[in-house]
């Protein structure tokens, strides 16, 4: 079974709470409950985390090499920011798919760009809460080719 992180970042504990034209009306646990059946179902098991803390999430990157075999990345307003991210991710060689609620393009011109995006296999936006479920799917995609290889 292959090990999945679904690592979200800074006030992505909100979600629900406020701002639901923009996020949605899903809180995290609904979306990390969804992900764990998800997972389930397609033959992984997830480990979720959130963080409103830059160096706890570098840590649970840290943490992930050796014990994940990929993660699924919602750094939140990190993502258009943080360097030590992108380096963390570099440094421990898991597949990593970014994923956003919102459509990231679409929006204000500072979120267009995503320091995640170059280390990242793959980017999933704007597709609410199924976005996780698409990244889940997408992982365990790649693991099975990459074990055809
Ligand atoms: O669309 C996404 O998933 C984002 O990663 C969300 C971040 C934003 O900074 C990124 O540009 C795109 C913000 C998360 C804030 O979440 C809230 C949820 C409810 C209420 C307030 C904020």
């Amino acid at each position: 079974m292959s090990r999945i992180l679904v690592l979200n970042g800074p006030n992505l504990n909100l979600l629900g709470t406020r701002q639901p034209e923009v996020y949605g009306g899903t809180t995290l646990k609904m979306i990390e409950d969804a992900c764990q059946q998800h997972a389930q179902a397609a033959g992984a098991i997830v480990t979720c985390f959130q963080s409103n803390h830059e160096g706890a999430l570098i840590d649970a990157i840290h943490a992930a090499k050796g014990t994940q075999d990929g993660i699924v990345l919602n750094a939140g307003a990190y993502t258009h920011t943080s360097v030590a991210l992108m380096d963390a991710i570099a440094s421990v060689e898991l597949p990593v798919i970014e994923v956003h609620l919102s459509n990231i393009h679409a929006r204000e011109r500072f979120r267009h760009h995503s320091y995640i995006a170059p280390v990242a296999i793959g980017q999933i936006c704007g597709f609410g809460a199924l976005g996780y479920n698409l990244a889940i799917d997408a992982l365990v995609g790649h693991f099975k080719e990459r074990s055809k290889a």
